[in-house]
């Protein structure tokens, strides 16, 4: 078995190495320096033509967007170490959680980022920032209520609390306030106990 995992410290190919180490399969990390355009190499926009991070490649076969990653690397090394749901129901609310990490709470957090003025070239954009912002709140409070009386997403620990955990520690280093969300705030102090969490954020992401 080859698995190479192509990442850059603190991104968005933080979230795969988190799941990567949760499921302890072993890989070859290739660190790639985006501010030295390292992702935009001929070389590696053959692996990964949209030139970001994370991308994996297991048996000689490129899979990159986090959100599918994560779900592969679940339905592949996760079912046994019971990380990952076996086919059914829950299976499909893992997937659910993880798409909407990607596709919706993303969505308003890359709308908010560009908005501010600190990613890209737009100057900032008062209101788009604050309508960003309210349906970032909108949407933690979603999450907030599923969370309401259980440890976990589905219960026990999945790799669906690495994955969306992950960005809502990210959210937490945007300065975004998670603290009306009570019930976010004691799922991610239990997430932040894994050996995995721990392991990963001391080696830099
Ligand atoms: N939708 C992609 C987003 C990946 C992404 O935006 N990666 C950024 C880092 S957070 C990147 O590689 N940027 C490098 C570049 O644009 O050169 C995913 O979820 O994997």
């Amino acid at each position: 078995m080859s698995l190479i995992f192509y990442f850059a410290p603190m991104s968005t190919a933080t979230l795969t190495h988190l799941v990567l180490e949760e499921l302890g399969v072993p890989y070859d990390g290739k660190k790639l320096d985006t501010r030295a355009g390292d992702t935009q190499k001929p070389e590696y926009l053959k692996i990964n033509p949209n030139g970001k991070v994370p991308t994996i490649v297991h048996d000689g076969v490129a899979i990159w967007e986090s959100s599918a990653i994560t779900m592969y690397l679940g339905e592949t090394f996760g079912v046994e170490k019971k990380l990952w749901p076996a086919p059914g129901p829950k299976r499909g609310q893992a997937m659910m959680w993880v798409a909407w990490t990607n596709v919706t709470l993303g969505e308003a957090v890359y709308r908010r980022g560009h908005a501010s003025g600190q990613w890209g070239p737009e100057p900032k954009n008062e209101k788009a920032f604050d309508t960003a912002n309210a349906d970032i709140a909108k949407l933690l409070g979603i999450l907030d209520t599923e969370l309401a009386g259980k440890q976990f997403l589905l219960g026990d620990y999945s790799l669906a609390d690495t994955h969306l955990h992950s960005i809502c520690d990210w959210l937490h280093h945007m300065k975004i306030d998670l603290a009306p969300f009570a019930h976010i705030a004691t799922w991610s102090e239990r997430c932040k106990q894994r050996p995995a969490y721990q392991k990963v954020m001391a080696s830099g992401g």
